[in-house]
């Protein structure tokens, strides 16, 4: 075998961001520039020779190119065997069960996760550890000073691989295995749910359910699962071949995106059970006829009923959230005596309470839900974990949640998202509110009296690391609360994200729209951070 070392100069741009570089199609076309990286990957790694790496993305433009060229820089690089989903496709959450499945030594994904694809826009990778989890920011933080040193580059001169045929090959002496993507994950998810349950369910009528892969990763994954396996109706998974620019849509599974269920779920013949997932398989939006789920209000109820699913039924370890992510699930946690964990946003801060056990499930306010069974978020687990609770209880989404509120109080949440906002604009209302922080702890305006003010700072449990300046918290000492941050997955300008919280004990206060019940905590928001005025716009891009 002949390996090429190709001399490079470094990129300023590839720190990673919340999951992995995110940029722009072109961006990564630039002559070298997804090398640098990938290099810059492996030159932050020791004693992978002769190990396996595992590699698949969401199948977004640009998906199999990039595969072609990681193959012939892992083969030249001395990894031993190559784990390849067939066509290049595996969803995050299937990437990392099969890491920890096969004992690879890490994976490669690629994907841009909910943002758009196509060749005038996202594309993404990053690199998993061998738990299956994001790499930590101790790593990334190694791999992004590579990026600016990087000298040269190693590619081993073979023919590209062909990615569609099903088997083991042996190129220049290193094993390369394309693996069915979904075989693996559909059975993981047999072992944690009750699919007898679940598919008598269905058989019976007793839930009927639509689940729109938003023309992503999912689609052959749902349609194995769901339709054959569980038995729902041909047709109940829709969009569901995966595109290349995933038929120009916004793989983001929330209301503003994913308005074709929305549509179906608010529309007279609803089915019980709605779902939707995202472009790399991670997140999950829940519905109910005529319901929309909150992912804060869904992690909680997870976490409540645990136990009615067969994997979780001898109990769950801890719960963790992040920490813009609403405080329902601490309200679970408190009456069910469980350690609780507030981390910053992005799973790679989930991995060591997993893996030390200090947490069974956990979740993000951003569709983001999972557990142990791998080291990611995982939508159609969310899917099927709901399913199974609706067997289980044969109870009507709606029911469940309005218990749920009846039990434990009713955290009403939305967030609020102003995209590619000029970056100094952006940074300068950061800058802004952190010169307020001092100032506002005993203030009040009407109900709101401010108990307390900080930029979040996370020490992590296990290895002590520290993880600075994680979003401005601003608590009220009726229990609401208003946090910002910017987005670390964006490819334009900045996004500022404002989430809002407040709690509701009454009963007969819980079925409020949520843009009202928290109007005066949006004042209250630009007040504080004067996004309006400093950006001129008059609302925000997307509401969830
Ligand atoms: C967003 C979400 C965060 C999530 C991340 C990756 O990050 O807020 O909760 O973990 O996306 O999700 P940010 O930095 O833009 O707020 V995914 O589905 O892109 O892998
Ligand atoms: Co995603």
């Amino acid at each position: 075998m002949t390996i090429t070392i190709t001399k490079t100069t470094p990129y300023d741009d590839q720190k990673p961001g919340t999951s992995g570089l995110r940029k722009k199609v072109s961006v990564f076309q630039q002559p070298n520039y997804l090398q640098n990286f990938v290099q810059s990957i492996f030159n932050s790694l020791d004693g992978f020779q002769g190990d396996t790496l595992v590699i698949g993305g969401d199948g977004r433009y640009f998906n199999r190119q990039a595969i072609q060229i990681i193959i012939k820089m892992a083969i030249a690089n001395g990894f031993g065997k190559l784990i390849i989903g067939q066509g290049g496709l595996l969803s995050t959450p299937a990437a990392s069960n099969i890491i920890r499945k096969y004992k690879a030594f890490g994976g490669i994904v690629l994907s841009a996760s909910h943002n758009p694809g196509g060749p005038d826009e996202d594309f993404g990778i990053k690199y998993n550890v061998g738990n299956g989890g994001p790499a930590p920011e101790k790593f990334t933080d190694a791999l992004y000073a590579n990026t600016k040193v990087i000298a040269e580059y190693r590619s081993a001169e073979v023919a590209d691989i062909d990615l569609d045929t099903l088997g083991e090959q042996q190129i220049a002496g290193v094993k390369v295995s394309i693996i069915d993507p979904v075989a693996d994950y559909a059975a993981l998810m047999a072992d944690i749910f009750d699919f007898e349950l679940i598919k008598q369910s269905i058989a019976a009528g007793l839930i009927t359910l639509k689940f729109d892969a938003m023309h992503a990763i999912t689609g052959p994954y749902a349609k194995k699962i769901l339709e054959e396996e569980l038995g729902a109706t041909p047709g109940s998974v829709f969009n569901a071949v995966p595109l290349e620019d995933f038929g120009g849509g916004h793989p983001d599974p929330n209301l503003a995106h994913a308005h074709e269920l929305a549509e179906i779920m608010f529309g007279a013949d609803a089915p019980v059970f709605g779902a939707a997932s995202d472009g790399d398989g991670d997140r999950n939006m829940i519905m109910g006829a005529n319901i929309f789920v909150t992912p804060s209000d869904s992690l909680a109820i997870m976490a409540a009923n645990a136990k009615l699913i067969p994997a979780y039924a001898k109990g769950i370890s801890g719960v963790a959230r992040s920490m813009p992510t609403s405080q329902a699930v601490d309200r679970v946690a408190d009456k069910l005596s469980l350690p609780c964990y507030e981390t910053p946003t992005g799973w790679k801060f989930f991995g060591n309470l997993l893996d030390a056990d200090k947490i069974t499930i956990c979740g993000e306010e951003s569709f983001g839900s999972g557990s142990n069974h791998v080291r990611e978020k995982d939508g159609l687990w969310a899917v099927l974990f709901w399913l199974n609770l609706i067997a289980r209880k044969r109870q009507p989404v709606a029911d469940i949640v309005r218990e749920h509120w009846q039990t434990y109080g009713r955290d009403i949440y939305c967030r609020h998202d102003y995209e590619a906002v000029d970056s100094d604009i952006a940074n300068g209302i950061l800058d802004h509110l952190r010169g307020l922080l001092n100032g506002l702890p005993g203030k009040t305006w009407g109900d709101y009296t401010v108990k307390c003010a900080d930029e979040f700072s996370y020490t992590d449990p296990v290895d002590g690391s520290v993880s600075s300046a994680q979003g401005i918290r601003i608590g009220f000492a009726n229990g609401s609360r208003i946090v910002f941050r910017l987005s670390g997955t964006g490819t334009v300008g900045a996004t500022l994200r404002i989430y809002l919280e407040r709690y509701e004990r009454d009963v007969a206060k819980h079925d409020q729209d949520a843009q009202e019940a928290l109007a005066d905590l949006i004042a209250l928001a630009e007040q504080f951070c004067e996004v309006k005025r400093r950006t001129g716009r008059n609302a925000p891009d997307v509401i969830t």
